[in-house]
């Protein structure tokens, strides 16, 4: 069995402050909020939690646009209060990763205002600034969130890069100054006492220094700058600088989050004497379904499609590196409504379903709020109702650009837009939900009354409490963290069946990812007899003659044997 570790034994919960719970009824989640609900996540099981960033911000990106990294927003508290919950979290056992945002900062850092204020300022190369080209933009890179990658700044007469918004210059990693001041700030952190980081974007933070221009199709507006940007030339140097210098000193979780990175890039990344980091977050399952518009598609996705890019990433890491686990986070639709069924009658089976799915992969999972119960994307009929950089901008540059009808791209948005998972976490049957007793920043999800903790903490059939169970068993089977994955019937467009296998433990599971019943066949070895570890309906619909099983509308089944 491979080398034992903490974090892959772990199960992570990320919280996203904005959008968990207000202390102070301003309408806007903040840290006191969080320590008022730490009992809630010790009950659930869970063992860290992955905190969206908390650091000073002006919310261009809700957080994801820090001024200042070593100071607390002020609508999420103070230093004080961010010192009680890491306290209390670590009193019950829970860890604390924070969210490192340093491929760009906000243009509000002091380094940003000093940076274009002249060329030769000592903060200048702090940022990437380069002069016109032709009395344009320097090449023809598109921002992530639409339009150009370049902004024109009047006072030195040059662009400076900008990946995400405008007010996200990008940091230069090339300049030694700039790592060394990033290094210096994770060991304050780590000092604190913290228990590691989830890095946005962490695969894009070196660029090709010629700044090609990328490849443009008939549509693109601008080029492509995945292979300029993505996994780029000094970027394992980097992070193996960074280890060495910083993540070797403690015991952290360090998870990348790896945009545009394939399964050899995770092996660099991840890999086990890689000296880089724990694991990575691939976006390859989750930018399936993707059309001529980019992500805005109504997000569905082939089940053969879906079972293969995680079987990829199951058996190339294999052994090799640490893999993560999720369906949901803070930029994703929630996935009962993507990949499960969020209709009155298969909802929470069907969310019981893909959480057996995905917690008995091999990897450390992540829960995102709110998904342990099972909640669903909010169907707006307005775009006022959305606060999203990303889906504001796809406004202007679709809508506004004559490209796509407004219903389109707003069935597009309720479909897969990240405020899916931004409408404030469901508490309990009260107005807003139980999330404030203000105005809630952004408007909460109008099947809060059916859905929401309170009416599942306390029930043994609720999505709540299958979490619970599928976490005490990971942390109960070494068979179910260190147990080699195999995937069954991969054509099969309606069932995921995988194995796991350590030593002499085996275990089979069986998922039925439709509203049909349908039967699937044991694995040889099987023959119904086995313990049935775990399942969303009662019983268990066995024909051991024919080695085979019947699985009723988004059933999933585990079984257990010991030979
Ligand atoms: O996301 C990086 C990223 O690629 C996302 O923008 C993703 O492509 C998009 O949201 C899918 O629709 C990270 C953070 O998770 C995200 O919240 C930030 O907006 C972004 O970086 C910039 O910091
Ligand atoms: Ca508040």
């Amino acid at each position: 069995m491979e080398k034992r570790a903490w974090w892959k034994e772990s199960v992570v919960y990320q919280i996203y402050p904005r959008s968990f719970m207000d202390s102070n009824g301003d309408g806007i989640g903040d840290l006191n909020g969080i320590r008022m609900k730490l009992p809630y996540l010790k009950n659930l099981g869970i063992d860290v939690i992955w905190l969206s960033p908390v650091y000073q911000s002006p919310n261009d990106d809700n957080g994801y646009d820090i001024s200042d990294y070593q100071d607390i927003m002020t609508e999420f508290g103070t230093m004080e209060d961010f010192d009680a919950m890491l306290y209390e979290a670590h009193e019950l056992g829970i860890k604390i990763v924070m969210d490192l945002v340093v491929n760009h900062s906000s243009d509000e850092h002091k380094w940003f205002v000093e940076s274009r204020k002249s060329k030769d300022n000592p903060y200048r190369d702090y940022y990437i600034w380069k002069e016109p080209k032709d009395g344009r933009e320097p090449n023809n890179w598109g921002s992530c969130f639409g339009g150009s990658a370049w902004e024109y700044d009047e006072t030195t007469e040059m662009y400076y890069l900008h990946m995400f918004s405008k007010k996200q210059p990008d940091l230069n990693w090339e300049n030694p100054k700039v790592r060394d001041e990033i290094f210096k700030m994770m060991t304050w952190w780590g000092e604190k006492g913290i228990d590691g980081f989830r890095m946005d974007v962490i695969t894009m933070i070196s660029k090709d220094q010629n700044f090609p221009d990328g490849e443009k199709s008939e549509h693109d507006l601008f080029g492509d700058f995945g292979p300029y940007v993505n996994n780029g030339p000094r970027v394992h140097e980097y992070l193996k600088e960074m280890n060495q210098k910083v993540l070797s000193k403690f015991d952290w979780l360090t998870v990348g989050e790896g945009a545009g990175a394939g399964v050899s890039d995770a092996l660099c990344y991840a890999g086990a004497d890689e000296n880089e980091l724990n694991m990575i977050f691939t976006f390859e399952h989750v930018n399936l379904g993707q059309g001529e518009y980019g992500k805005w598609s109504d997000g569905s996705v082939a089940l053969p499609e879906l079972k293969k890019v995680l079987a990829k990433w199951e058996d190339g890491l294999e052994g090799k590196a640490w893999n993560s686990l999720y369906w949901d986070n803070h930029d994703q639709p929630r996935a009962v409504s993507r990949f499960g069924n969020d209709s009155d009658e298969y909802r929470e089976i069907s969310a019981k379903m893909l959480a057996t799915c995905l917690h008995f992969m091999k990897g450390t999972p992540y829960i995102y709020q709110g998904e342990e119960l099972g909640m669903t994307n909010r169907r707006c009929d307005s775009f006022d109702q959305f606060k999203d950089i990303e889906i504001r901008n796809a406004y202007r540059d679709y809508v506004g650009g004559g490209i796509l009808s407004e219903e389109k791209l707003l069935s597009f948005v309720n479909a897969v837009g990240r405020d899916n998972a931004r409408f404030p976490m469901q508490w309990d049957d009260s107005e807003h939900a139980g999330f404030t007793t203000g105005t809630p920043w952004i408007g909460v999800n109008e099947n809060y009354k059916s859905i929401n903790a309170a009416s599942q903490i306390d029930d043994p059939n609720s999505v709540f409490a299958y979490y619970q169970k599928l976490i005490a068993l990971r942390h109960s089977m070494d068979v179910i963290v260190y147990g080699k994955f195999e995937l069954l019937d991969a054509e099969n467009t309606q069932t995921f069946l995988y194995t796991r296998e350590l030593e002499k433990e085996k275990l089979f599971i069986a998922c039925n990812f439709t509203q049909d019943q349908v039967v699937a066949k044991l694995p040889k070895g099987l023959d119904g007899k086995q313990e049935k570890l775990i399942g969303n309906y009662d019983g268990i619909l066995i024909d051991g003659d024919d080695a085979q099983i019947t699985l009723r509308p988004y059933e999933a089944v585990v079984l257990y044997r010991q030979s």
